[in-house]
């Protein structure tokens, strides 16, 4: 039995090969060592110790060679291996894709920059709000007809909602900190609303606002038209039309001009020349009451952007519902 082991030993050169070796000869079960103890009960009584000691040599040093032999096979394969994954260190590397801004984040930071510039800190809002924020202490009390301004998804009917707009910071803000205040707030916003080109469910607003002894109305067409031409051009111009907000007095819908059409009209105005991007007023007394600022002594404007529209006028496009598509196609022309 030795002999024969040993000489099937030596021509293995597959560790799965050697494996079976094992198994046959060394196995527990059934390897030919073990069929081999079984004689042992018919033996005499001074017979068995001879023969016990005799497997048991040939156990160990069948042990020994192979596992002298499976760490050559191992070395072997190793060498083997080198020699065929050889890496020629001189190629150049494959270069990896890049991801980049999405084009609503890469819109939200030029804006914030802008704004930045002119002394407003960015501040962040939260995306689940309450009734008493989003509507009462915006002076929309729970019957108010503005209310419908907005549809609203509601986590808890009446208490828990998503924010419809931006404007619940101005009164976080306002109740946080003393006068003078300069905050921009970027975030997501959330209509139950029909959808179509202009509109979509879920879009980002960023709000502004500042409150201060010394601020009027001009102060916040000044400050909107440094910001429309910073970002659209020099030559851009922005129009107020008069509007209603439950929390600004007086009240504006603000547009600038159509940067697509020159001139002509286009899709993305609707051929007027113009595209209204936000609502702006001057911060309604009662707010600044509900705060605990003295409106004798303090006044601010705010105003309210939605940053798709602005996308929407910056690249010349027609269609809001592209940024939330996740079409790659679109996505990477930015
Ligand atoms: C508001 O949300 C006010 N909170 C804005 C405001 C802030 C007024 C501070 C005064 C003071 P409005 O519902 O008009 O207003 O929305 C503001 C802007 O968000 C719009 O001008 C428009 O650019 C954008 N917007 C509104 N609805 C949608 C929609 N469904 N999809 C995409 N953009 C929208």
């Amino acid at each position: 039995l030795r002999e024969r082991a040993i000489a099937e030993l030596g021509p293995i050169t597959l560790l799965s090969d050697l494996d079976e070796w094992d198994i046959r000869y060394l196995g527990r079960n059934k390897g030919e060592l073990k069929n081999l103890s079984a004689i042992m009960p018919k033996l005499s009584k001074e017979e068995r110790p001879v023969v016990g000691q005799r497997i048991n040599a040939v156990k160990s040093e069948l042990e020994r060679q192979l596992s002298a032999k499976r760490e050559n096979l191992k070395q072997q394969e190793m060498i083997a291996a080198l020699e065929q994954e050889r890496i020629d260190v001189t190629l150049p590397g494959r270069a990896l894709p890049v991801g980049h801004m999405h084009p609503i984040s890469r819109t939200i930071r030029e804006v914030t920059q802008i704004f930045e510039r002119m002394g407003f800190s960015v501040v962040q809002g939260r995306e689940v709000e309450t009734d008493y924020y989003n509507f009462q202490a915006l002076n929309v009390p729970a019957d108010h007809p503005a209310r419908d301004m907005q549809d609203t998804f509601w986590v808890n009917p009446g208490q828990i909602l998503l924010r419809t707009h931006t404007s619940p910071m101005q009164v976080r803000t306002m109740k946080e900190t003393e006068p003078p205040v300069r905050v921009v707030v970027p975030g997501k916003v959330y209509r139950n609303e029909a959808v179509d080109a202009t509109h979509e469910a879920m879009f980002h607003q960023i709000e502004g606002l500042l409150v201060d002894e010394y601020c009027t109305m001009a102060d916040l067409k000044g400050c909107l038209e440094r910001f429309a031409q910073e970002l659209f051009g020099i030559d851009t111009k922005i129009r107020f039309r008069g509007s209603y907000f439950p929390f600004t007095e007086p009240s504006a819908e603000v547009d600038v001009t159509c940067s697509s059409c020159h001139g002509e009209g286009c899709r993305v105005c609707k051929y007027s020349g113009w595209l209204e991007v936000l609502g702006a007023g001057m911060v309604h007394p009662k707010l600044l009451r509900e705060v605990g600022y003295d409106p004798t002594k303090y006044r601010g404007f705010a105003f309210g952007m939605g940053v798709e529209r602005i996308a929407m006028l910056k690249y010349g496009l027609g269609e809001i519902r592209l940024f939330s598509g996740n079409d790659l196609r679109f996505l990477r022309q930015f």
